[in-house]
């Protein structure tokens, strides 16, 4: 009988301790800041031996909360959610809760009681607005026509940033938005909004910048720009946001002048926080600030030698 108590302790000390399964419902692949987001979150749950159980909901907010459910149907141990749009997410949030499964809300936000999350890990949008309009308005003394590309409608960056931007440049009487269009966060998007824009505008007549809520669009925008025979970057200036290399090499060739850098390598943050929860803290911020940098042409060397891609 003692041997085999023992055997059974044994087996007990030795047996491998289950890999915690974490549920990520992403937004898509809508842009190049989303995809190395995603790399960023694969790598960081592999190297902490997390099993990662990936949903792409491909910039579609029923798919997402579909992924939501099936997470919660699987009993795993977190779900990590980056949503489409804010609104929607209150009946989700509650049946995780009622699951007994922490959620946590990590890049984008959600319009929804704060007590249905854990914490949020994300930057401010809105300060990234208020960067990108305070540049403008220094780089132009306070006179400038401006047309917006706005990001995916309803959702936490298009709002905030519109929010921001307008909040800076209205101190300025002669800053103001001539015209908007939106663009998805996609290039094409960009570029079909920048074709409808010179269209209203007859070729930006008017116009002095270019104010994007992501680096994609306005790459976008960049190729119409230049089909149409303008030059953004120095007739028309650009601001824009994410600081993904494509930007910073639009940069080095002057077809852009400046963007708020997104850091996309939060996985880290993210499953520190996912981590610690499960391990019984109970006392984290309910915001994990991921701070914002302004970049301009000067740091466009220094931002590539950073990716290697
Ligand atoms: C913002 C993020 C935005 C990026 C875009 O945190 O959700 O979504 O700025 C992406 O590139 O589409």
């Amino acid at each position: 009988m003692r041997h085999v108590c023992l055997i059974l302790l044994a087996l007990l000390v030795t047996a491998p301790s289950r890999a915690q399964t974490v549920g990520f419902a992403q937004v898509g692949s809508e842009s190049s800041w989303r995809t190395a987001f995603s790399a960023d979150m694969k790598g960081e749950a592999s190297r902490r031996g997390l099993h990662l159980l990936f949903a792409d909901a491909d910039n579609d907010v029923e798919r997402q909360r579909a992924a939501v459910r099936g997470f919660i149907a699987k009993h795993v141990d977190a779900i990590v959610l980056a949503p489409v749009i804010v609104s929607g997410w209150t009946e989700p949030l509650q049946e995780a809760q009622a699951a007994g499964i922490p959620v946590f809300i990590v890049d984008r936000q959600v319009d929804a009681d704060p007590s249905l999350f854990v914490a949020r890990v994300a930057a401010d949008f809105n300060l990234e607005g208020r960067l990108a309009g305070a540049w403008l308005a220094q780089a132009t003394r306070g006179t400038c026509g401006i047309v917006e590309l706005q990001g995916t409608a309803g959702s936490g960056p298009a709002i905030q940033r519109h929010k921001g931007f307008l909040a800076a440049i209205s101190q300025f009487p002669s800053m103001r938005i001539l015209h908007s269009a939106n663009g998805e966060f996609t290039r094409d998007g960009g570029r079909r909004a920048m074709v409808g824009l010179m269209e209203v505008t007859h070729g930006l007549q008017g116009v002095c910048a270019v104010w994007s809520h992501n680096d994609d669009m306005l790459i976008g925008a960049i190729a119409a720009m230049q089909e149409a025979g303008l030059s953004p970057g120095r007739d028309i200036l650009t601001v824009s946001v994410d600081g993904v290399p494509d930007i910073f090499r639009a940069m080095l060739a002057g077809t852009a002048n400046m963007s708020v850098e997104l850091k996309s390598d939060i996985g880290r943050y993210v499953f520190d926080v996912v981590q610690a929860y499960l391990a019984g803290k109970r006392d984290g911020p309910k915001w994990v600030v991921i701070p914002s940098h302004l970049h301009i042409a000067a740091d466009a060397p220094a931002m590539l030698a950073r990716h290697t891609d």
